[in-house]
């Protein structure tokens, strides 16, 4: 099903928006944000109401007079769906389907399409697929539940098998056999990520809130040709190129998945082999659209998602981006001093692509230590790895064995530590 999702331009759906936000102040960004969404999924809103809960309501999510308003706008309007900013159970979305008389899509299974028609490579397409069918298995499981109860568990099973049943087990299997192929993409990824260890200079992932112009800065600093988009997830899967910086230095760069705040954990952990990349660097860039009104929620989000994947104490770059549209320069300043190791720039005109150079320097210099070693002949294949591994800035023959000074990176120091001489 999600195949026949991920290729094709389906037609423009009309829909009623449903907001749920709790706090009143961030009312306008979540509004955009589900714009901005509805947009990229080829939705079109015709009608927006708000409900602040609290709790949501176990049958329906929202509550009963809502229900019923909801349903005279859908019918008002002859809406296609119903759109839910937030997460909704499978008994939910039943029971809300049947009392607005038209199919019910919450916020999760809005992002899940996206991806779909974005992804482009097949790892990309696998991992959505899967991420569409965890998603469903829990709404089916409740289906199947209220009906078991009703017919009770003898001769369920074997051939009589129930259509749920068999569609639950259809659903499982493909589930695994997803599993697997998405395993051997990703081993065929780690081989290559092993040998690109082997190049000299550490690498880097940029990370950020969806649009915050991390595929922009990519292009910016690798002369690469990654789709870049006003839409929110322009970029599924990685992009990964080496950038030369100034004094002989380089770092490999990858672009990955935009971040979104409200995100379920399980769904960041379907794409977790993209956001691998992200675990393996050495260091981050985080990208931050500072012109955004909601850039502090938004560097949050991204932040606690980093946590989610293990990433939270990675050395990171923060780049305040767009500034050529940020109005208040003062406070810009202002915020620059404040946040550490952090730089303004703005990736589609250029200003501040100096101060990122030396700033990503510094970050390569640090996770190159400098080290003076005497490696005896016996060991000398550990002279080319030190090549490999970084910088060797001097080597000299002698009795006892290659005198070498360089700047490795900290497996090769580590290596190399019994030969250390001071
Ligand atoms: N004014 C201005 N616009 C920018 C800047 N950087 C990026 N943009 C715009 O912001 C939008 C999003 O840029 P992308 O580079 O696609 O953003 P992204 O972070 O890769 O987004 P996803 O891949 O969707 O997560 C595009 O319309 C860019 O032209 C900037 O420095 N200034
Ligand atoms: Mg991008």
């Amino acid at each position: 099903m999600a195949k026949a999702l991920a290729n094709l331009e389906l037609p423009i759906e009309t829909a009623v928006l449903v907001y749920i936000n709790e706090d009143a102040s961030e009312d306008q960004v979540v509004e955009d944000e589900l714009q901005g969404l509805c947009e990229a999924a080829n939705v079109e809103p015709v009608a927006s109401i708000r409900q602040r809960l609290d709790r949501p309501y176990k049958g329906t999510f929202v509550g009963k007079g809502k229900v019923e308003e909801i349903s005279m706008l859908a019918k008002e309007t002859r809406a296609d769906v119903v759109l839910i900013d937030a997460e909704v159970s499978g008994m939910q979305q039943r029971n809300l389907e049947e009392a607005f008389g038209c199919k019910v899509v919450d916020r999760t299974q809005l992002i899940l399409d996206i991806f779909a028609r974005r992804a482009r490579t097949r790892e990309g397409m696998l991992q959505v697929e899967l991420a569409q069918l965890t998603y469903m298995m829990p709404k089916l499981m409740s289906v199947y539940t209220k009906f078991e109860r009703q017919k009770g568990g003898i001769g369920m099973r074997g051939p009589g098998e129930t259509k749920l049943e068999s569609d639950k087990r259809l659903v499982r299997d493909k589930i695994s056999v997803l599993k697997g192929e998405i395993e051997e993409v990703k081993r065929v990824r780690d081989q290559q990520r092993a040998s690109r260890r082997k190049h000299p200079f550490p690498f880097a992932s940029i990370v950020g809130y969806t649009s915050a112009g991390k595929s922009t800065l990519m292009n910016r600093m690798a002369g690469t040709d990654v789709l870049v988009d006003a839409m929110p997830f322009a970029t599924l899967d990685p992009t990964t190129r080496k950038i030369d910086l100034p004094d002989g230095y380089a770092l490999f760069l990858t672009d990955t998945v935009g971040f979104i705040r409200n995100l379920p954990t399980h769904l960041v952990a379907a794409f977790q082999s993209t956001l691998e990349e992200v675990t393996y660097s050495d260091f981050v860039l985080h990208v931050v659209d500072l012109s955004n009104p909601a850039w502090e929620v938004q560097r949050d989000a991204v932040l606690s998602t980093l946590e989610t994947l293990g990433a939270q104490d990675k050395p990171m770059l923060t780049l305040f981006n767009k500034i050529d549209i940020v109005p208040d320069q003062a406070a810009l300043r202002r915020i620059v001093a404040e946040w550490p190791d952090s730089v303004a720039i703005s990736s589609l005109t250029g200003e501040g692509m100096a101060d990122l150079q030396t700033a990503i320097k510094k970050m390569v210099q640090e996770l190159l230590g400098a080290v003076k070693v005497m490696i005896p002949y016996a060991h000398q294949h550990l002279l080319q790895e030190c090549y490999d591994y970084g910088r060797v800035l001097k080597e000299e023959y002698g009795e006892q064995g290659i005198y070498v000074e360089a700047e490795l990176v900290e497996e090769m120091r580590y290596k190399l530590a019994q030969f250390a001489i001071e």
